[in-house]
This record gives C-alpha cells, structure tokens and sequence, in this order.
C-alpha cells in the first residue's frame, strides 16, 4: 500500500526529503512506496514552484487542514513550528518525522513526546548524521568493543556563516523563534552522536556566547539576537566517559565542520563530515591511524549504490534515513532516533543553558 506523505516546508530540508523520496524507488527497491501527496507553506507563489520541482500532487497553506489526510506527515518547517503540527499529526494517528532540534523548548518536546507515547504512529527525530555510513560503521566498532571501553568525547560543529556582523538577523537568531542559536541547531546533532555511538549525557558545565548581539533583519530593521553564537560545554557521560562539547557559527573558515573523536581503552577513531566517507581508526598496537573509506563490502548501505570507492554526498545520509523510517513505518515501527530521542537531547541543550546561566555543574 502507498503511503501518501505530506511535507510542511519546502526550503532546505524540504529539498532534501523530497529527493530522498525520489531517490528510493531505483536505489531501495524494497522501501514502502510513497506517493508525495501534499506540500503545506505559506507563501502560494513559492509554493506552486516547489511543488512543481519536489514533485508534489497538490500545496495547502494550512497543515491543520493536511495532517489527518496523509498517512506521513515530515515537519520540515522552523523551529517555531516543530510542536504543534507535529502533535496534532500524532493526535491523528499519522506517522511524523520532524526535524531537530524536536522543539524551542523543553515543554515543547515534552509535548510531542506525550502525544507520541499515546499514538500508535512511528514519531521519529530527523538527526540525519546517524545515517552516514562512516557513522554507522563506528558505531558497529563501539558496540563491538573494537575501542575497549570509551573514556573520552570529543565532538563539534563549526559553521561560519554568521561571522559577517553584516550577515542579516533570521528567526534562527531568536530565542522564541528558534529555541537556542549553535547550541541547538548544530549541538543537537553532536549531542545525538554522542547518545548514539557511546552514552547518555547525564550532566553538563556549559557556556554560551552572543558576539554579535544585534543585526539588521532583510529590511533594514534592526533587531537583537537573543540566542548564542557559539557554546562550548564538558560533559560526564552514562558510561564513565568524559565529553568536551562546542558548536560556532562564527568560526571562520569552517562552511560545514561536524566533528567526532573517540578514544578508548583498545583505541580511537576520528570522523569529519568534511571528508564523510572516512573513518579514522586507531586499534590498540597500531602505530597511528589508519584512514578507511567506508564504501564497499558490507559497509552500512553499500550494496545499494555504487562499487567501493565510489563515494557518496551529504544527501545519501537522507536517503538512508528516509529508508529507515518508512522501512519502520511498514514493518515494526521501532525507528531511530525516535520522538523520546529528541526529548532527550533538549534535555541536554537545557541543561548547558542552565549551567551557562548558573555558571556551576547541572544534572540532565
Ligand atoms: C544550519 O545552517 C544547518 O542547516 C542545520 O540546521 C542543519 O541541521 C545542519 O545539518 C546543516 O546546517
């Protein structure tokens, strides 16, 4: 049976999504059919045209008017929109996944969280840096103890997009809007990790940091930017293992830097989304690092794309996920990061925030 997916947004993400949705048909064959029914944003002329280009039957400009109409229903909006379409979707027993940060706030991801809990839908957390190869294969390393038990952490993501003072103010720079600024667009994504190759984090000393406290919006207006510009944060993780922390938009240099190092006690490995097929790895014995390339045999997703060495792109990531979910939303349900993950990583997010302002250690 088709399953018939309704997008809100249709910028980056949307963009995204919808050729992963594409893509499915030729590279996963045994993935559920999807027929992409609906596309919800509110400026109609834009909308016509991505409609037309991400393959859309038809646009609404009210996703009131979509969730309980489609059997998948993709939060790919701002922030700000995360928590309610997404609850009323679950309310409505339609399948969600929504892009992270889960929510602005706490409360909010907790509230998605409940109707998730009491819906029979898949309700999954869009963290599409789980799917990289590299990053699955480094987690099969970890989970099968090839690192000895893991003490350290590192991880970070480095954009530099807000380096120009001049660079316009966006509702990614407010708090209401946005939640929180590096801390959670791009922190999220290093908090994810780390819950996903090593341990829950269970308490933060955090500091966050605004450079630039006011920009001029589109037209001219003047406004102030009330989230964080860069965080840094340590970490004591579940497992014993201590993690440092950071995230910038204002490093220059670095377009797109998400960054992981593990060490352990039988070794280490190292992963740059700048160089994303590879893996560094280090096992107890060797004199360095070697550097794989994550493209061949039965290396995670492989056998569904090209010979080994044949590398792949930031959007095969998505690929995967969307292959996953919808695998999950046919088969067993259990997808990856779920809804409660996200909960778990606003947590976190919180808890620097909070220890930023106390200027002590806070318990996630
Ligand atoms: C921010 O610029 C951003 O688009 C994040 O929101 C995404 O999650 C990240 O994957 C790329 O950078």
């Amino acid at each position: 049976m088709t399953l018939d997916v309704a997008f809100l947004g249709y910028r980056f993400m949307g963009r995204a999504h919808a050729n992963a949705l594409a893509r499915l048909p030729m590279f996963f064959p045994d993935a559920p059919e999807t027929n992409r029914h609906t596309l919800v944003g509110r400026d109609e002329a834009a909308l016509a045209d991505a409609r037309e280009r991400l393959g859309f039957d038809r646009v609404a400009t009210d996703w009131r008017d979509v969730v309980d109409d489609v059997d998948v229903f993709y939060n790919l909006g701002p922030n700000f929109l995360h928590v309610d379409p997404t609850v009323a979707a679950l309310e409505a027993g339609t399948h969600v996944l929504c892009e992270k940060p889960l929510a602005p706030t706490v409360e909010g991801a907790e509230a998605v969280a409940a109707a998730a809990e009491a819906s029979d839908a898949v309700a999954g957390t869009a963290f599409n840096y789980r799917f990289v190869p590299a990053l699955r294969y480094a987690k099969r390393l970890v989970d099968a103890g090839e690192l000895g038990e893991i003490r350290q952490v590192n991880g970070r993501y480095l954009q530099d997009w807000l380096v120009d003072a001049d660079a316009p103010w966006t509702w990614r720079l407010d708090e209401e809007l946005a939640g929180a600024g590096a801390l959670g667009d791009l922190g999220a994504h290093t908090v994810d990790l780390v819950r996903y190759l090593v341990a829950d984090v269970e308490s933060v000393s955090g500091q966050l940091r605004t450079f630039v406290d006011e920009r001029e919006t589109a037209d001219g207006e003047t406004k102030r930017v009330t989230v964080d510009d860069a965080y840094s944060a340590q970490a004591d993780l579940a497992n014993g293992a201590m993690a440092t922390l950071e995230a910038s938009r204002v490093a220059a240099g670095h377009e797109n830097d998400h960054a992981v190092e593990l060490h352990g006690t039988e070794g280490s490995l190292r992963f740059s989304l700048e160089r994303l097929n590879e893996l560094e790895l280090m096992r107890a014995g060797d004199r360095g690092y070697e550097t794989i390339l994550v493209t061949g045999g039965d290396d995670p997703y492989a056998e569904h794309w090209w010979p080994p060495g044949h590398v792949l792109g930031w959007e095969h990531a998505v690929v995967h996920e969307n292959y996953e979910f919808l695998s999950a939303i046919k088969g067993d349900g259990d997808f990856r990061p779920s809804v409660a993950d996200g909960l778990a990583v606003q947590r976190v997010l919180a808890a620097v925030a909070a220890s930023d302002e106390r200027r002590e250690w806070v318990d996630v």
